[in-house]
């Protein structure tokens, strides 16, 4: 049963019990209106309390639900919420832990509230591309006040419950339980205490008025569109509640209404929506049980104390466990150490980190010269220099002085982990963390799993990335991973569109406009264009007949390695980073495409975008094939995390999907026909051409 019910003397207590956080999918909906039936039925019962199981009031609708036939299946949560309000027994919620989305919606429904101290509430369907879809827009702004009510809806973070206590004339809470733990008895005394009380309060009954009215909502809107750039959603959040200043309490039900629905449809939802389940699943390996045991990690060792060194130690530093850097030198320890000092101290000039925090961290911070100092470390990275020479020394001293058990990290993103692993007696103790620069910033961290690492491994890390607030990837062993496999793709078809008549500023503009941080290029002048052609000089060797412009060699033979020289692709004014186009620049591609024989045209952006965006799509398809991931979502995290994919477009893969696959190999196919182009690449990967032969969709 998703909803329990039981009688405590004459009070009816219905207990929302559907794990994880009690989502208010059909069968629990339908728990709640057949013991509303119930109670109102039992003479014997003369209140109703409903209140959440386990460690949630109630996260709000089930949105696993979402797009099914259930979502919208009756009792759908308004006819829930109004068998509440018409119930002839008062109807208390009892609320504590977590009370979101339609699970604050079905308690503004009832005729009172009570909540435990440290309640997250929140109506954070914004942040699915939506807004409160059953009265929340109407109901909370007469609870709360509009202006409190419309900020909680637009940014769709929690407020502790007792914050919103203290609103002067709010009526959202009736009372305030001692403590989580007494909720319930202070509940079923309250239940008593108003069972008699009559008429039942109602909260669509109370008034909802802005004191400047529409120059507010005028205000509110301008400053919305600011922040919501290519999401419809918040904007009309203002729409929504401005309604519900105009007085009639089931016109802006009905405006509500018709907005949530319209949402509902729009890609970006969809494309949030898709990530909210995509962030989750990613924390999910198929063979490795979610009750796998994880191994104990209290202290970490990091090898390296250069700028992935020591972005990677702060990760473990912000969340409280304990670092060792080891260094070669004394000079690079202390460089290392102020560096991390210098990150820390932005913070706090910023506002971001307390002083006594940022003390904190760095008592927790130690370095060392000497490996033998390691040895009580549960779990070491390493992240020295990319190169299989030096990694072997780090990885064979490493196995010689790590306890039995401790996990040995590779930061590499190019290398074979398991050439890495095969350097040691331990190869089922080794994994790749493969953190992104700047490491202690970026979200992303593809974990990679090597072919002897231990199951308990892969779940112990994947535990941590949580812990440090990073977004896990599970990759297998390939060269590139997964993003940068990926991005190698993306780069060619950036250089064949030099080749072909394009400027560097003409790709960047189109795929900037399609929604991605930064273009190719601005983003290579950024990473550093001779990481790039070290890659190339390695990996053209091994293949020596794949075919790729060579412009961005040309480039880097001119020193013009980016923003670390001043100049790449673009110039550079110091302390700035705008990307200023260069003549020189242009005229050594236009040089280049003489001696090529090739004459110019004129490309058009959308050509730019599909072929930048479906180079990604049909190297991660083969990817899929090879089992390097093991599903699309996971493809979509990476590059949403860790590539600047625009979140409203939810992922290369949800945008093939969105775009339909079908139209995607169609596209391919023109490309191949292109003789400048790498026909070869354009053949769809079996897995593509299948899905889209079957009219199916990676997701
Ligand atoms: N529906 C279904 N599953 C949910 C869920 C929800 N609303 N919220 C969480 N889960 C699952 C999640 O997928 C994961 O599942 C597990 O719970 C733990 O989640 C009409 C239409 C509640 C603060 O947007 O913010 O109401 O991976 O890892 O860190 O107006 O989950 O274990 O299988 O995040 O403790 C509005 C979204 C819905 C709340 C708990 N509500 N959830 O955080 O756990 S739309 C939300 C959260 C709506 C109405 C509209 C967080 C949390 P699995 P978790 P957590």
């Amino acid at each position: 049963m998703t909803a329990e019910y039981k009688v405590d003397g004459a009070i009816a207590v219905i207990t929302l019990n559907n794990p994880p956080v009690n989502g208010l999918g059909l069968a629990t909906r339908q728990g709640i209106t057949d013991a509303l039936a119930k109670a109102n039925a039992d003479a014997a019962v003369k209140a109703i309390v409903i209140t959440g199981a386990g460690k949630a009031f109630s996260g709000g609708a089930d949105i696993k639900e979402f797009g099914s036939p259930k979502a919208m299946q009756e009792p759908n949560l308004l006819s829930v919420i109004l068998a509440i309000e018409n119930s002839a027994k008062p109807v208390l919620a009892a609320i504590h832990t977590v009370c979101m989305g339609g699970g604050l919606e079905l308690a503004l429904g009832c005729h009172y509230r009570i909540a435990a101290p440290g309640t997250s509430v929140a109506l954070p369907e914004v942040k699915l591309g939506l807004l409160p879809g059953a009265g929340g827009t109407q109901r909370l702004p007469r609870a709360l006040g509009v202006e409190p009510a419309l900020n909680m809806i637009v940014s769709g973070e929690p407020v502790k419950s007792e914050m919103l206590a203290l609103l002067p004339g709010q009526k959202l809470f009736d009372k305030m339980a001692a403590s989580a733990e007494s909720l319930a008895a202070e509940a079923l005394a309250f239940a008593a205490e108003v069972a008699a009380q009559r008429p039942l309060p109602l909260v669509r009954n109370l008034p909802c008025k802005h004191p400047q009215g529409d120059a507010y909502f005028q205000f509110a809107r301008n400053m919305v569109k600011g922040m919501s750039k290519n999401f419809p959603a918040p904007g009309k959040c203002v729409d929504a509640v401005q309604a519900a200043t105009k007085g009639k309490f089931e016109a802006g039900m009905s405006t509500e209404r018709e907005i949530f629905i319209n949402l509902m449809w729009t890609p970006e939802s969809k494309a949030l929506r898709h990530i909210f389940l995509a962030e989750r699943a990613a924390s999910k390996i198929p063979d490795v049980p979610a009750d796998t045991p994880q191994r104990a990690i209290d202290a970490v060792a990091v090898i390296g104390a250069g700028t992935m060194g020591g972005g990677i130690a702060m990760n473990f530093l912000n969340a409280g466990i304990p670092v060792k850097i080891l260094e070669m030198k004394q000079e690079a320890l202390d460089r290392g150490v102020a560096t991390i000092r210098k990150n820390y101290e932005a913070q706090v000039k910023k506002g971001k980190l307390k002083q006594d925090k940022y003390e904190q961290r760095m008592s927790l911070l130690s370095t060392t010269l000497s490996y033998a100092d390691l040895k009580d470390a549960d779990m070491v990275i390493e992240a020295v220099f990319e190169e299989i020479g030096v990694k072997e020394a780090v990885f064979k001293e490493l196995d010689r002085v790590m306890k039995p058990g401790a996990i040995l990290a590779s930061n590499t993103s190019t290398l074979d982990l398991n050439k890495i692993a095969s350097f040691t007696q331990r190869p089922q103790d080794v994994v790749g963390l493969h953190f992104f620069s700047p490491a202690n910033v970026m979200k992303l961290l593809e974990v990679v799993r090597g072919a002897k690492t231990a199951k308990d491994v892969m779940a112990t890390v994947m535990s941590l990335a949580k812990k440090i607030k990073k977004t896990a990837v599970v990759s297998g062993v390939c060269d590139g991973f997964i993003g940068n496999r990926m991005i190698e793709q993306y780069g060619r078809q950036g250089g064949f569109l030099l080749d072909e008549g394009c400027t560097p500023a003409q790709v960047d503009k189109a795929i900037e406009k399609f929604g991605f941080a930064m273009g190719p290029f601005r983003m290579s002048d950024l990473a550093g264009n001779d990481i790039g052609w070290a890659i190339r000089k390695r990996r053209y060797l091994e293949k020596p007949d794949m075919k790729y412009s060579k412009t961005a060699d040309l480039l880097c033979e001119k020193g013009r390695f980016g923003q670390k020289t001043g100049a790449g692709w673009y110039d550079y004014v110091p302390g700035k980073r705008d990307a200023i186009p260069n003549a020189e620049v242009v005229k050594m591609i236009e040089e280049h495409r003489k001696a090529l024989g090739i004459t110019p045209r004129k490309i058009s952006d959308e050509e730019i975008v599909q072929r930048l965006v479906y180079s990604l799509v049909n190297e991660a398809a083969h990817i899929l094939e090879d089992g390097i991931a093991s599903k699309a979502s996971d493809i979509d995290m990476v590059y949403l995390m860790g590539y600047g994919f625009p979140i409203y477009r939810g992922g290369p893969m949800n945008y093939a999907d969105q775009v339909g696959l079908f139209n995607v190999v169609q596209a391919m196919s023109r490309f191949a026909q292109n003789p400048l182009d790498d026909a070869k690449f354009w053949q769809p990967a079996p897995l593509l051409a299948r899905l889209a032969a079957e009219g199916k969709t990676f997701n």
